[in-house]
């Protein structure tokens, strides 16, 4: 017993030696570590990154040294690249509308709505947006928070400032407002993790959305749009309103074209000019009861045997905003559609 005892205890002692010779060897190397690599990587920092860091610094009074260490940890991310040259949205809406619009999609929204429906209700009278958008847009932009992150934002967003030049400009500015964002909000940007664009939360707010238009719409002093499910709402809610979002508007409505060549038509582009009266006056029919002096576009979507044509109003518009896609803003439509009619029945189920 006493051999095994001080055996037993030999060995602890030994263990112990051991771990505190790797705990010294191991500082001792993260001290040269830190001494040595910072301004080595810092001396490689592109010289668009060290006009930018002196930028930071000059115009919103940024940590020199803090910045550096940050872009000297920033990795550059092929795979940003190619998920931003690639959007889903460029597929033909046949393809693209089961993406977004399937059961589990409904299913999903149903019960977000079902769980929400309080803030839902007073966001649509607050904001004017009615529930379903709100709730088909959430799950398109991140399946409900399920698919908000994935890429480290400093990281996509150096990618894209620095080493994809086709949007340079417009992602160095986002890369401004992240890095101001997350002063104001005391995150470590080195930390923050989003999409492959670098937008944020469950709604998927690019940073200088999340500064200008997410609110506090649970009261609580902070905007949080990453676990507050009130914020994530108002959020969104306002996003549309500022954009033109009408309360009790259409979104789209169905066209027919009676006119051969309906190109120049199209080409007048998505935001709404002509009211539905002059639309008629060109040709294209719409379902009666819209109002004649309502602004409208036209738009086309690829379906399988041939182009399908819309009118498109202010709303479809405000949803563009968002995402500047029609079959983005026409799948937040439509899943929203499905959602309220699949509530719909179950109310009309539950009150049989
Ligand atoms: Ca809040």
């Amino acid at each position: 017993m006493a051999a095994v005892k001080g055996g037993k205890r030999g060995t602890q002692w030994l263990v112990r030696l051991v771990l505190a010779a790797a705990l010294l060897a191991l500082l001792a190397l993260s001290r040269s570590v830190l001494a040595q690599t910072p301004p080595a990587q810092a001396q490689k920092l592109k010289p668009e990154v060290r006009k930018f860091i002196a930028h930071m610094v000059r115009t919103h009074d940024f940590d020199a040294q803090a910045l550096r260490d940050l872009f000297a940890s920033a990795r550059s991310n092929q795979d940003v690249v190619r998920a931003i040259s690639t959007p889903a949205t460029s597929r033909p809406w046949y393809q693209f509308r089961p993406l977004c619009v399937d059961d589990a999609q409904i299913a999903d929204g149903l019960r977000f709505w079902n769980e929400n429906a309080e803030i839902l209700e007073r966001a649509r009278r607050e904001f004017g947006v009615p529930e379903s958008i709100v709730v088909a847009l959430i799950g398109i932009e991140s399946r409900y928070g399920r698919y908000a992150g994935g890429f480290r934002v400093i990281d996509s967003l150096y990618t894209l400032s620095f080493e994809w030049p086709k949007r340079a400009d417009y992602f160095r500015g986002e890369l401004e407002q992240f890095l101001i964002l997350s002063r104001e909000q005391g995150w470590d940007p080195g930390l923050v993790q989003g999409s492959f664009a670098g937008a944020l939360g469950w709604p998927q707010f690019m940073p200088s959305s999340y500064r200008r238009f997410a609110v506090d719409y649970s009261g609580d002093g902070r905007i949080d749009l990453s676990t507050d499910t009130a914020d994530i709402i108002g959020s969104v809610a306002n996003y549309l309103r500022e954009f033109g979002w009408k309360a009790g508007q259409p979104v789209v409505a169905p066209a027919r074209i009676d006119t051969a060549d309906p190109k120049p038509l199209l080409d007048l582009g998505l935001k709404p000019q002509l009211s539905v009266g002059q639309w008629q006056e060109r040709g294209v029919q719409s379902p009666p009861g819209l109002v004649e002096s309502l602004p409208a576009s036209l738009f086309t979507l690829d379906v399988i045997d041939g182009p399908e044509y819309w009118l498109a109003f202010d709303n479809f518009y405000a949803l563009l905003r968002y995402n500047y896609s029609r079959n983005y803003a026409m799948a937040v439509y439509q899943l929203g559609e499905e959602i309220s009619q699949a509530r719909g029945q179950l109310a009309a189920i539950g009150s049989d």
